[in-house]
């Protein structure tokens, strides 16, 4: 049965469902949700309740929401990846900071980055300073929980979350120098290779980063 993913190459969301797929070798076909493929885009408008992708479709089975695509390939895709730790209690930390990585890291990034498509030129400076505060404060808060704790190995939900939402987020509001662990994160989940290659699909697409994308990575 063909597992197929609607999204993009340069969405954050999408590495995210990209991320398990590669770390496990499971055979999909991509379909790109941009103006070459009109398509797509209506099938995925259809899908989701505000027409946001991924969307995957596994035979009569379609998924919305990365964070449950993910589960799904955990379930029925498993590979070498955990992506959910078989401990219960593990995989409750594991979903725990899911939500951190989606709401917290993504969530602040992207205020930024709506302030620069409502108005590139002259963007909204309480809603870029709300959205920075709001990476300082979860760098911050990730910094303690990773001193105390372990994060499940990879690659797992957390890493499928993390790598999108820090990569693009310390474009946003660089990771401070006293949260060196949150930036070793960032550098390890990166050198992953199936999160290079998410970033190197991307790379083709990073001037249509709506702040601007920085000269690295
Ligand atoms: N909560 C959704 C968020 C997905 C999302 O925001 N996707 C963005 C791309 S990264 C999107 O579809 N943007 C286009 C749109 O909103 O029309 C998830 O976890 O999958």
């Amino acid at each position: 049965m063909t597992l197929a993913l609607y999204g993009h190459p340069f969405s954050s969301y999408t590495w995210k469902a990209l991320i398990p797929l590669y770390a496990n070798s499971a055979a999909f076909e991509f379909r790109e949700v941009g103006p070459d493929h009109p398509q797509h885009a209506k099938f995925v408008k259809q899908a989701h309740p505000a027409g946001k992708f991924p969307v995957l479709v596994d035979g009569d089975t379609t998924m919305i929401e990365a964070t449950s695509i993910v589960e799904h390939l955990a379930l029925h895709h498993p590979g070498p990846a955990p992506l959910i730790p078989a401990d219960p209690a593990q995989a409750a930390v594991t979903r725990m900071l899911d939500r951190v990585f989606d709401n917290y890291v993504m969530g602040s990034m992207q205020r930024v980055v709506n302030a620069y498509i409502a108005n590139k030129e002259t963007p909204d400076p309480e809603e870029i300073a709300a959205g920075k505060d709001g990476l300082l404060r979860v760098y911050r808060w990730l910094e303690t929980w990773l001193e105390a704790n372990t994060l499940p190995p990879h690659v797992s939900l957390v890493t499928c979350a993390a790598a999108p939402s820090l990569f693009y987020a310390d474009w946003v509001e660089r990771i401070p120098g006293d949260c060196p662990r949150v930036a070793a994160l960032r550098a390890e989940v990166l050198a992953l290779p199936a999160v290079a290659r998410c970033v190197d699909d991307a790379r083709p697409y990073r001037a249509w980063f709506p702040p601007g994308a920085p000269d690295r990575d």
